[in-house]
């Protein structure tokens, strides 16, 4: 079964100046939890002190998710992320030569034996830990060295191989896709006789993460990343939202999520990361399910559908209408209805006028305002 991995809590926190403070933290994997997310990435203990600490209260916190660190491919991160009992364990390591060359000067022979020898030793001292091999940079990375760096993980007690396009550098439809490669690298693992669980982790740095990580998933891959507001180095990853969304109504992938606590997660992450959610965000935005123009609204106070191609009590939103100078007499019904104030036809064009003389100043009128126009030009109709 299709598994979520949140790691808002890790690369989130990659994110430059974005803290969660460790009550903050348990709040977000709460609400993680109560979503129904699989794994929850909480943190990489050697960090700081109070990252290790939350690593190790959110294990001990009796989520239903599996809590996980990150770590590097060294015992000593090791032994931090087994301190805080974590369940799942993420080492990642480069296997490209120029890194290898230039910053760790060291041979793909050397890291592989590093890499295999820290999954052993991790694995013995908790046998029952989920364990995740990254090859950073892995579709940049000479496929070889993925190869022999994946299966010689797997062999050492890795169950997950994760396949990380950590710069944002695929593109569907492209020589270079994670569909293809995906595919790839599984049927060249599977040919070696090992069929690890595959993991995709997708950065958005050209705007195409959520499509390749459905493309990863369209190719066998079982666990996929993602954090709120698709938080994390640079421009981010996979927006969780987004993905929770496309593979539940689009994907009917098999789940027991549930969405509609996905707008109070948002809210918590974005006051607490000091990231705005932009009004015309997908799915959480303020503005994703609002209808602004006259035909639209005319239209979609009718019919919703007729300009919204998803049912917004997914995450459990309603659609609205925009008052503003592109509304139409059906916006000002829309909102009247909603206020339980009757109107006859005169008086409605009069609020219709008043409204988009608002609306042409850039600013929009809400239901609270809207009650004082109704008093104001029922006097004027009036006199
Ligand atoms: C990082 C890089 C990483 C690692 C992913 C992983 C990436 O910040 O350490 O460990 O699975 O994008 O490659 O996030
Ligand atoms: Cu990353």
């Amino acid at each position: 079964m299709l598994k979520i991995l949140d790691a808002t809590l890790r690369e989130g926190e990659q994110t430059p100046g974005v803290y969660f403070d460790g009550h903050i933290k348990l709040a977000i994997a709460d609400l993680l939890d109560e979503i129904g997310i699989s794994i929850i990435e909480a943190g990489h203990p050697m960090v700081t002190q109070e990252i290790h600490d939350a690593v190790k209260q959110l294990s001990g916190h009796g989520l239903r998710a599996k809590v996980g660190a990150h770590s590097r491919s060294l015992k000593q991160d090791i032994d931090l992320a087994l301190q805080c009992n974590v369940d799942f364990l993420g080492i990642f390591y480069c296997v490209s030569e120029a890194r290898l060359n230039h910053v760790f000067k060291k041979d793909i022979y050397t890291a592989i034996d590093q890499i295999a020898s820290v999954i052993e030793y991790a694995k013995q001292n908790k046998p029952g830990l989920l364990i995740r091999y990254t090859p950073e940079d892995t579709v940049r990375s000479p496929f070889q060295n993925v190869v022999d760096a994946a299966a010689a993980a797997v062999n050492a007690g890795a169950d997950i191989i994760s396949i990380a396009d950590t710069t944002g550098f695929m593109i569907p439809g492209t020589e270079n896709n994670f569909y293809d490669y995906v595919s790839r690298l599984k049927e060249t693992l599977a040919a070696k006789g090992l069929s690890p669980m595959i993991a995709v982790h997708c950065h958005n740095d050209r705007g195409y993460a959520l499509t390749n990580a459905i493309d990863g998933f369209r190719a066998g891959a079982e666990i996929i990343d993602a954090t709120v507001l698709g938080l994390g180095e640079r421009a981010g990853i996979v927006d969780l939202a987004q993905l929770a969304v496309t593979l539940k109504n689009d994907f009917t992938v098999e789940n027991k999520w549930d969405l509609s606590k996905l707008p109070e997660l948002y809210h918590l992450v974005s006051n607490y990361s000091g990231i705005p959610i932009p009004a015309n965000f997908p799915i959480i935005g303020d503005n994703a399910f609002t209808h602004c123009a006259g035909v639209h609204s005319h239209a979609a106070v009718k019919n919703p559908t007729h300009y919204q191609s998803l049912d917004p009590q997914i995450i459990g939103r309603k659609m609205s209408v925009s008052l503003d100078h592109m509304s139409g007499i059906s916006s000002i019904e829309w909102a009247l209805e909603k206020l339980s104030i009757d109107a006859d036809k005169p008086l409605i064009e009069q609020i219709l006028k008043h409204v988009k003389s608002i609306g042409q100043k850039g600013r929009r009128v809400d239901l609270s305002e809207l009650k004082h126009i109704v008093d104001w030009c029922k006097k004027t109709v009036v006199a």
